[in-house]
């Protein structure tokens, strides 16, 4: 899978993909990240990718020719199966939209800024805008990376044990079970006696027992 982002903040984005998880899918070959500096598909002299909105009003608005060249520079080479826009106003990011995107081939991701991106770039270029929840972030970088690596690590083979994607919170629309390590006993905490029994069985009738009631207590829409 190729994930292009563009960003005309690219720095913000410089190091996330080169860590953990998401180094190891590149490595493997799993999953390529690669970041865009919307400046570079600029026209004008100082580089400058945003301009006044029309009609007037606070803020400034990233124009539509650097990123339908960017865009179509990249559509020259491959075929696009979606071109997210992150934006706040978008459709709330979660892990089914995550499992359908893991299975694409290649991806765009438009990180916005300012005040917005010009509408006609929302109507004729994008496929799919998405927003990671009800709050406003300066810009669309960190969603892009929080979207990028969800998508990532649901990629056959990247995850270590095949299973662990599996067994994450929202996977079955039910929160995860608690987890414990060594010493079995801290200053009198102990571990519940059933994870120590070595009775698998046993032990996934307790885990699913506790998903269920952790998420009655904490999430119980995800129930409904
Ligand atoms: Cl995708 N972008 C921005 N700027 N803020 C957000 C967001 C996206 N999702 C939630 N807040």
């Amino acid at each position: 899978m190729r994930i292009d982002i563009i960003s005309c903040v690219p720095r913000l984005l410089d190091s996330y993909f080169d860590h953990s998880i998401l180094k190891r899918a590149k490595e493997a070959g799993h999953a390529q990240v690669i970041i865009h500096d919307l400046r570079d598909y600029s026209e004008n002299k100082h580089r400058q990718v945003d301009d006044y909105a029309f009609g007037g009003g606070a803020g400034m608005v990233l124009g539509i020719e650097p990123i339908a060249k960017c865009i179509r520079h990249l559509q020259s080479f491959r075929i696009y199966d979606e071109i997210l826009y992150m934006t706040p106003d978008g459709d709330v990011f979660d892990q089914r939209t995550a499992n359908r995107l893991s299975m694409t081939k290649n991806l765009i991701i438009l990180c916005g800024h300012y005040k917005g991106i010009d509408e006609r770039v929302r109507e004729h270029f994008i496929t799919k805008e998405v927003s990671i929840g009800d709050y406003v972030l300066s810009g669309g970088e960190l969603p892009a990376a929080v979207v990028s690596d969800a998508i990532i690590r649901l990629i056959p083979g990247v995850l270590n044990d095949e299973t662990s994607a599996l067994t994450d919170s929202f996977q079955d629309n039910l929160l995860a079970p608690p987890v414990y390590t060594r010493p079995a006993e801290f200053e009198g905490l102990k571990v519940p006696e059933i994870l120590l029994s070595g009775h698998e069985k046993k032990i996934n009738d307790w885990r699913l027992e506790q998903s269920i009631k952790r998420t009655q207590e904490r999430r119980p829409d995800l129930l409904k």
